[in-house]
């Protein structure tokens, strides 16, 4: 079943350019108009100029080392080359409780959305989630959480529009040792008047996380819109100047024509990916698996599909 949605979620970007390599392998002699090809389209499919240089060089080596000279003996070696560069190794155990996860991105790239998806996955798997509405910077986003807090039937911490987020957030803190919970989830603001603010701003939340609960944030989670391609790596690495991430959730990978944006995510972030958005519904979050991202850009389909 999430297969079959992980080629769904792709197929924007697997007509508009993955498919085109696949397709190029498919026919042709390894001609250096092939090669000229490959990285245009590699180029295209946003996986970004130094990595693709990168992998041409490889894929040309290997190329040599094994006497390959057809494009159907090449596209296995190029099917493990890119899976290969979306593994990031991570520490996967968050032993401590309440677990603090703060999720961070601009204006509209999905942070609240994803705040209720990832709270219904805890809920799935047994556990207690609160949930903190720390962007108190719009009205409406405030809303938004309340919303998918009834939905879900999870309480959560807010202030009124306007408010310190950081006041929030030590409310929420205490909640959630209060009440027990597993995991606190804080929503953030994304704009705000400068991008000096926003950062100040969200080292604020951190560090007031952090006075209430060990060690908290256990995680700071980057969102990002897929369909920005790579003008969200130039977001993302703003990002990652003023504050430690430990992830990132790429969101909207359904509306996106560019899906390839994963690996540029990797490349030049060298952040694990953790989750995908496929859909604005509560199961529309799923972890991220290179295999299965891989085999459907390429468009390879196996007997599962
Ligand atoms: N199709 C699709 N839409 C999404 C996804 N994630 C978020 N959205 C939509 O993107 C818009 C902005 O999301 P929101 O969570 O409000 O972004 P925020 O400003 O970062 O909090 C909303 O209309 C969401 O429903 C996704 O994975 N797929
Ligand atoms: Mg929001």
């Amino acid at each position: 079943m999430e297969k079959r949605n992980w080629r769904e979620a792709l197929s924007k970007t697997r007509i508009a350019t993955f498919g085109r390599i696949a397709s190029l392998f498919g026919v042709t002699d390894l001609t250096p108009q092939f090669w000229d090809e490959l990285e245009a389209t590699m180029i295209q499919a946003d996986i970004g100029v130094d990595l693709t240089l990168r992998m041409i060089e490889e894929l040309r080596g290997i190329t040599r080392s094994d006497g390959i000279t057809h494009g159907d003996e090449l596209f296995s070696q190029l099917r493990s080359l890119l899976i290969s560069r979306l593994h990031v190794p991570y520490d996967e155990d968050l032993p401590t409780r309440p677990i603090v996860i703060i999720l961070v991105g601009v204006n509209g790239s999905g942070k609240t959305t994803t705040v209720g998806r990832l709270a219904y996955r805890w809920l799935q798997s047994g556990k207690q989630v609160l949930l903190a509405a720390a962007d108190t910077y719009r009205a409406a986003a405030v809303e938004q959480l309340q919303l998918w807090g009834e939905r879900l039937g999870i309480e959560i911490i807010k202030g009124l529009p306007g408010s310190d987020p950081g006041a929030v957030v030590y409310n929420a803190c205490e909640a959630a040792v209060a009440r027990g919970v597993d995991a606190l989830l804080i929503d953030t603001s994304g704009r705000m008047h400068t991008h000096h603010n926003l950062m100040s701003e969200l080292e604020k939340i951190c560090r007031v996380s952090g006075k209430v609960i060990k060690d908290a944030p256990h995680q700071v989670l980057l969102v990002l819109d897929a369909t920005t391609g790579q003008n969200g790596i130039a977001q993302a690495r703003a990002f990652s100047e003023t504050i430690k991430l430990d992830g990132v959730i790429i969101a909207k990978l359904d509306s996106s024509a560019r899906g390839g944006v994963g690996f540029a995510v990797v490349s030049e972030l060298n952040l694990p990916i953790l989750y995908v958005g496929m859909g604005e519904n509560p199961q529309d979050l799923i972890p991220f698996e290179p295999e299965a991202y891989v085999d459907s850009l390429l468009a390879i389909t196996t007997e599962e599909f």
